[in-house]
């Protein structure tokens, strides 16, 4: 079922301890066609003085901890209230509040995890220390037994089963990671996977996978990253071999087509990591553009606004 009007909750979510440099929302106003917007403002989070890293490694655990439980707060009120939210970030460790905020009013929601990285790191694998880089460990049920609870994480409820999960984008995925996806059967389509199968194909699968036997609601999990870093430089870890433009907006044009979004984070997207004005903006509008593809603006356009052609007198 597509809407014809969508409720959208917009939550930025300026966080940036999940990672060792700083992010921000995009700067700039969102504007949805044929949306109803709701600006939930920016969270200010806390950030926890005396903030030990955990195993002298991973970095930021109680700061990480608290911003998400807020986050977990603001975005299960939105979905309650009948929104579909978009949390713009920031850094990727936000998608533990989101979804689990999320999951809290539809349990059983399915992600798709649009991203150059796998994001899957224990606490125990990590090599960056990054939370960034672990945000699903926490996530998964079936992976509990190889994570210790960080401090600041007691709160956590673990929500998402492997089956729920597809990755799309990958191509950066460290030997551990790799090893998860494998143990835990997590169904991912790399770049090349991409380039085999061809997007539309990629989209067909990911769709069989998670909606196929039954209709669930999507959270989309966009990494701004996931695009080549041609189009989207002001990221704190790009990876070359990316998403062209034309593959990323065919996802959320599908994604959109199902009826079935019922959350969007959008992160990683990092003004102050542009070398000049246009990076920035280059970067930041098109995120606006995922998000709008997300919503419903199409690349062949739309006539509700238009509904009669002039006469001539
Ligand atoms: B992002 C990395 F080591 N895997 O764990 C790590 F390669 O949210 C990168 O996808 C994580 O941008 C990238 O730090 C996190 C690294
Ligand atoms: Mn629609
Ligand atoms: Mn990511
Ligand atoms: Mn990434």
């Amino acid at each position: 079922l597509t809407r014809s009007v969508h409720s959208v909750a917009v939550v930025g979510a300026p966080f940036s301890r999940g990672q060792v440099r700083a992010a921000t929302r995009a700067d700039g106003t969102l504007s949805l066609e044929r949306c109803h917007l709701k600006d939930f403002g920016d969270l200010s989070f806390t950030n926890v003085p005396k903030d030990d890293p955990y195993n002298n490694l991973v970095v930021y655990p109680r700061s990480v901890g608290i911003a998400n439980q807020e986050l977990a707060e603001v975005v299960s009120r939105a979905v309650s209230g009948g929104y579909s939210c978009v949390t713009m970030g920031g850094d990727h460790s936000l998608a533990i509040g989101t979804i689990i905020g999320h999951a809290r009013h539809h349990p059983d929601l399915c992600v798709i995890w649009v991203d150059a990285h796998a994001d899957i790191n224990t606490p125990l694998t990590t090599v960056s220390g990054n939370i960034h880089g672990q945000p699903l460990s926490f996530l998964i049920r079936e992976l509990q037994d190889k994570v210790p609870q960080l401090p600041g994480f007691s709160w956590i409820k673990p929500c998402l089963s492997p089956p729920n999960i597809v990755y799309i984008g990958l191509r950066d995925v460290e030997p551990a990671e790799h090893f998860i996806l494998k143990s835990f059967d997590i169904q991912y389509f790399s770049m090349r996977d991409i380039d085999r199968l061809g997007i539309q194909k990629v989209m067909e699968q990911t769709f069989d996978r998670l909606i196929g036997k039954r209709k669930r609601p999507i959270h989309l999990s966009f990494d701004i990253d996931a695009f080549d870093p041609k189009l989207a430089p002001a990221t704190g870890t790009p990876v070359v071999g990316g998403l062209t433009y034309r593959e990323g907006l065919y996802i959320t044009e599908e994604i959109h087509s199902t009826g079935l979004l019922s959350a969007l984070d959008l992160v990683e997207v990092n003004p102050h990591l542009a070398t000049s004005e246009e990076e920035a903006k280059a970067t930041a509008s098109l995120a606006v553009d995922v998000i709008a593809s997300s919503f419903g603006q199409t690349r062949e356009g739309g006539h509700i606004a238009y509904d009669h052609l002039p006469t001539p007198s």
